[in-house]
């Protein structure tokens, strides 16, 4: 398969000024009437021909100014359609298509999903309705004509603003028309037709404008639609307050479906959601399912002016749009809720999922300037480290300022497909600043090291901090430059007390601006021997290497102004240990009682101030991110005793504690999604955890009473999460209940199946095969795929990188299976192996013959064969 490069861009020789399309809804034969308003593009090449994108199309019709085109002069394949000698002129272009939505099990292009017609074009999927110039660049005024049988899709709807419906004299068919006035790339296109029930309500945007807001779900589970709702109109006021957009069509409609490959799809006026992320009521959806609705309504959402009303000239400029949206979701989530506490969340998933693919093969910048296959580049570092980007941009300039640009950005590129050097340019106008070297955290993949040594003068009374910076070698980039890297920081005394510090290269925010391979600065009037905290707020994102003793890290545990490196002290002093334990390096029982000393003084003094701090404080590192620690031959089995010995210690001396919290913490009122009473459900549920750890008795009573008696999911579902680490009878005793009680809930079942592929035991493997056969599973659906296979191999990493090998080849053989039904699906699942090469050697051994097992296997699609050639590289 060919590269695609960016330094090959070339603007489109024809831009496509309007489209009409009819689309006449067909469970089998769909048929697409597409008319094209097309004109020369002054600024592509004169004599190109034209060349449209097509997708397992068939073409039915075509007529150039209604005139049929001679078969000579022009060449269709299911692939494209050529035509060598297009008019040099505004022309018309007639198409006519028929596609098959039923058996379209890619969801990509129109599908059905539970009968309804839905459809996802992002990144390439318009192709697959019709023939287009489907790149973002050429933008286009759409209206479309819906027509469906009455019966089968009742409600029809389309991206803008609806301008006519009726029924079809004579006939049980109806239409509906849709007009979109603002121009938009093909990506953004979406129709569904359906039949869904609705949950609704009107907004007055801030300049006056009548907004229609509504929900469209499964017809009976209107009432889980609620929340959803809420957190749109939250959405709509917060980024008119803060950022000052408005929303500018007359409706904003969502539609959750059962069967998706993303989250969610921010098309213009109509989103479409994987129901995931839209159907939540107390009885099935956990507090991380409310907290995951409200932020990807809001991400969605946003989209609409950063992505949608500025999009992307072309995909390698993808993190223009998702970095920036990912960064102002976490914004809404931290205005909404806690803004140290979704720090602290934001970093856990950044380190889980975008450092561990910056250590991979898979590593690449945020802006790639490569790609075989686009859809492998929805990854952790475009959204995930792209948001940092824009953070860090914030931080370097200030709020005032980046606004500013904010503003100058959005107006200036509004309905253009823009770039991350335009981006760039609107910051470096309101600040006269040079961004260039700024610039290199788009365009180096991996992450930077850090690492600082202080040294204290007493007799000056001075303090310096000397740096140096490395980012390690990924592919394609063995040589790397100097990163411009804020450092926000302080000192803290080591009696806690904050210092006063000065220096003149720390800004008025605390901000120190590292950007050379290394540098130093000094404090003066410091009276003591101070401890620093570096990187508060993780100001970027790097690893850092401190030269700090365990004592001193707890003292900013205890003491330090920033609730983000109060967290991080507890977290590397645990990590330290556990790399230890893990390794069979030398700690002393001095080492444990430290820490748990540490955290029993925490528990008792602060961890009921903010109980949602207190539970990430008391959770451990995870047995991946020991890995990641320990980055090269890893043992999994040796990480699992390590951390469970580590919990096991903690649990032990604070026992009582912990239990008083599972008792003081219990939910007395009706259930609220709100970001408090979640922080007392989940310090009470790291509290139970932390029980069954050290007594297992008291932990299996504890969690059993909880399973029985508890009056919300995020309850129930920790009770049986802590129930599964206890192999025996009461385990699978809960287990059946709840799948009992939950039998006609995919959702929860999702939940169901996860839970149990994350067993830390031998007998995991066995237990997922056979629920692949449970009447609840499908390998057509993403959702239950992800849940059952998916977390065996992301999220189990003991019993997927097992020593036999087995599990690698479990996985193998379903993304087989599943790249035959969806190759973006398949291609997510391959990602797991990401991390092999940094495993002892038998399992190295076993994962590098299960990866070219792969790769040798015929008919791979673009994404498996992608992903499996790179993680071999
Ligand atoms: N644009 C794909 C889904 C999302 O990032 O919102
Ligand atoms: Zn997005």
């Amino acid at each position: 398969t060919p590269v695609i490069r960016l330094e090959d861009y070339q603007p489109s020789p024809f831009v496509i000024e309007r489209v009409e399309l009819d689309v006449r809804l067909h469970p089998t034969t769909t048929r697409v009437t597409a008319t094209l308003a097309l004109k020369p593009n002054p600024k592509g090449r004169p004599d190109a021909p034209l060349v449209l994108d097509g997708d397992e199309v068939n073409l039915k019709g075509l007529s150039l100014d209604g005139r049929a085109i001679p078969a000579a002069e022009f060449e269709a394949s299911a692939q494209g359609l050529t035509i060598a000698q297009p008019p040099r002129r505004p022309f018309t272009l007639t198409i006519e298509t028929e596609i098959d939505p039923t058996a379209n099990t890619q969801l990509m292009g129109l599908y059905r999903s539970s009968g309804n017609y839905c459809t996802q074009c992002e990144a390439e999927g318009f192709r697959r309705i019709t023939y287009f110039l489907d790149r973002p660049d050429v933008m286009a005024v759409y209206t479309t004509r819906i027509e469906a049988d009455r019966d089968e899709a009742p409600v029809l709807l389309g991206n803008g603003n609806p301008v006519e419906a009726g029924n079809i004299a004579g006939t049980n068919r109806h239409y509906a028309v849709w007009h979109d006035p603002h121009p938009k790339p093909a990506y953004l296109f979406a129709l569904v037709g359906g039949r869904l029930g609705k949950v609704g309500k009107d907004f007055t945007t801030m300049s006056g404008r009548k907004v229609k807001l509504a929900v469209y779900v499964e017809p009976g589970k209107e009432e889980r639609a609620a929340y959803a709702l809420d957190a749109l109109e939250r959405s709509m006021r917060w980024d008119e307050r803060v950022f000052g957009r408005e929303y500018d069509l007359d409706e904003f409609n969502i539609v959750a479906v059962s069967d998706f490959n993303m989250g969610a799809m921010e098309n213009k006026g109509l989103n479409i959601f994987n129901d995931k992320y839209v159907l939540a009521s107390p009885e099935t959806a956990t507090d991380m399912d409310y907290a995951n609705i409200e932020a990807i309504i809001a991400h969605e959402y946003f989209h609409n002016w950063s992505g949608n009303r500025v999009t992307c000239r072309d995909w390698f400029q993808l993190c223009l749009k998702e970095g920036l949206t990912v960064f102002r979701d976490q914004e809404f989530s931290s205005d909404e809720r806690s803004r140290p506490v979704h720090r602290i969340a934001e970093v856990k998933t950044l380190r889980a999922r975008q450092f561990s693919e910056d250590a991979s093969p898979l590593a690449h910048p945020v802006r790639p300037t490569q790609y075989r296959e686009i859809n492998n580049f929805y990854t952790a570092t475009v959204y995930e480290k792209g948001a940092e980007i824009v953070r860090m941009l914030k931080t370097i300039i200030g709020e005032a300022d980046f606004r500013r640009g904010m503003d100058l950005y959005f107006d200036r590129c509004d309905g253009t497909a823009a770039t991350v050097e335009d981006f760039l340019q609107a910051f470096s106008e309101v600040t006269g600043r040079d961004l260039s070297h700024f610039s290199h955290w788009y365009a180096q993949a991996g992450t930077p090291r850090v690492t600082i040594k202080g040294t204290y003068d007493e007799a000056a009374q001075t303090y310096r901090l000397d740096f140096t910076q490395a980012t390690p070698a990924t592919p394609g980039q063995p040589n790397k430059e100097p990163m411009a890297i804020p450092v926000a920081l302080g000192l803290v005394a080591q009696d806690g007390r904050p210092l006063a510090t000065s220096s003149d290269r720390v800004n008025a925010q605390g901000v120190f601006i590292l950007d050379k391979a290394s540098d130093s600065l000094t404090f003066t009037n410091v009276p003591s021997h101070p401890v620093p905290s570096v990187f508060r707020g993780f100001s970027a994102p790097v690893k850092t290497s401190l030269d700090l003793s365990n004592t001193e890290l707890l003292v900013l545990l205890r003491h330090d102004s920033d609730a983000f490196n109060r967290w991080q002290a507890a977290q590397t002093v645990a990590m330290r240990l556990l790399v230890a334990l893990s390794t069979g390096a030398a700690v002393t029982d001095a080492d444990i009682t430290g820490l748990s000393a540490a955290l029993e003084m925490f528990i008792e003094d602060d961890a009921m101030r903010d109980p949602a701090f207190a539970a990430l404080v008391l959770t451990l590192p995870s047995e991946a991110d020991i890995a990641q620690e320990i980055a090269a031959d890893v043992d999994p089995d040796a990480i699992h005793k390590a951390r469970t010995e580590l919990k096991r210690r903690i649990g032990s001396a604070n026992i009582g504690q912990l239990w008083e919290f599972h008792q003081l913490l219990a939910d007395l009122g009706p259930y609220s999604p709100d970001a408090a009473s979640a922080g007392r459900r989940a310090l009470r549920n790291v509290a139970l955890d932390l029980i069954a750890g050290a007594d297992k008795r008291l932990g299996e009573r504890l969690a059993r009473e909880q399973f029985d008696t508890a009056g919300n999911m995020t309850d129930r579902l920790a009770s049986l999460s802590v129930l599964t680490t206890l192999p025996g009878a009461a385990r699978e005793g809960a287990l059946t209940q709840f799948s009992e009680r939950y039998r006609d809930e995919p959702l929860v079942l999702d939940k169901w199946f996860a839970l149990q592929a994350t067993i830390l035991e031998e007998g995991t493997l066995e237990r997922v095969k056979g629920l692949m056969n449970h009447p609840a599973f499908s390998i057509n659906n993403p959702n239950r795929v992800r849940s059952l296979v998916g977390s065996f191999a992301m999220a189990n990493q003991m019993q997927f990188n097992r020593a036999d090998g087995a599990g690698y080849a479990f996985l193998a053989e379903i993304v087989l299976r599943a790249d035959e039904l969806n190759p973006q699906l398949a291609a997510r699942l391959l990602t797991a192996f990401s991390a092999w090469r940094m495993m002892e050697e038998t399992r190295r051994k076993h994962a590098q013959q299960t990866l070219q097992a792969i790769a040798e296997h015929p008919n791979l699609s673009r994404d498996v064969s992608d992903i499996v050639n790179r993680s071999l590289e």
